[in-house]
């Protein structure tokens, strides 16, 4: 008896340890959040492209002049002919399916040009089809910001105001903007301070963009954070990638 009691003993602790280690191995995958960033330093803009409004007008989105950091200019064009976006479309990195991103918060460093609307803002759960987003928008000249929602890439096509803050506009400084999506609710920070918070279900999953109207801003440290997000730099300078290709042409020219 006393055998079989002590037997059971050790059954029962090993069961609670299988369990314990099940509970562990479940519950790690849950708390994985991972954050891509792209901060630009390697100064190029691989991974993004312009939306389908206005690809060819001649506003100007990219790095320039070796600067390390993203600039739109819309080289006078009148708003109608410079509107334009920035999406992230991961196209040639290892960062998965940007489509299927739901919750996530996604944060930009902005720089206004001058005092007057309108340079733009950050947008989040693009679809790269249809264009649909939700958006903050910045308004320095009436020094307010909103979120709103659309249903395509074009603004007039239906858009939808989910709120209103106002914040106080700088020229030439740095600022943090963030949009942050947690099932149907939406936040707005700026500089960490919640300016915003809305809720709506319209639009579910999607990329991240950098937008604007018809004024220069600078853009910079796109972190892009959340538990469907991997861990990826987008400014890693040499990635194994290219290391390898370049170790096979020194090898093959031997
Ligand atoms: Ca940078
Ligand atoms: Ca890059």
């Amino acid at each position: 008896m006393l055998n079989a009691r002590k037997f059971s003993s050790i059954q029962l602790f090993t069961r609670i340890a299988i369990s314990v280690s099940i509970l562990i191995f479940i519950s790690v995958p849950l708390s994985f959040s991972g954050e891509i960033l792209d901060d630009f330093d390697d100064g190029d803009t691989e991974g993004w492209e312009r939306s389908p409004q206005n690809e060819d007008s001649k506003s100007f989105w990219g790095i320039e002049k070796g600067n390390a950091f993203v600039t739109f200019d819309p080289k006078g064009l009148v708003w109608s002919e410079a509107i334009s976006q920035f999406n992230f479309t991961g196209e040639g990195l290892k960062v998965g399916d940007p489509s299927k991103w739901t919750d996530y918060d996604v944060e930009v460093d902005l720089r206004h040009k001058e005092i007057a609307n309108f340079p733009g803002g950050v947008r989040g759960r693009v679809d790269l089809e249809t264009g649909s987003h939700y958006v903050v928008w910045l308004y320095p000249g009436s020094a307010k910001m909103n979120l709103f929602s659309n249903p395509g890439w074009d603004i007039n096509t239906g858009l939808q105001n989910h709120g209103e803050a106002p914040y106080k506009p700088e020229v030439d400084k740095w600022h943090t903007v963030k949009l942050s999506f947690s099932g149907t609710t939406i936040k707005v920070f700026y500089d960490g301070k919640m300016m915003i918070e809305a809720k709506d279900n319209q639009y579910k999953s999607g990329t991240v963009a950098l937008g604007n109207q018809d004024k220069i801003v600078d853009y910079d440290n796109v972190r892009i954070t959340g538990p469907d997000i991997p861990n990826f730099n987008a400014s890693a300078v040499e990635p194994q990638d290219k290391l390898t290709i370049t170790w096979g042409q020194i090898k093959s020219s031997f």
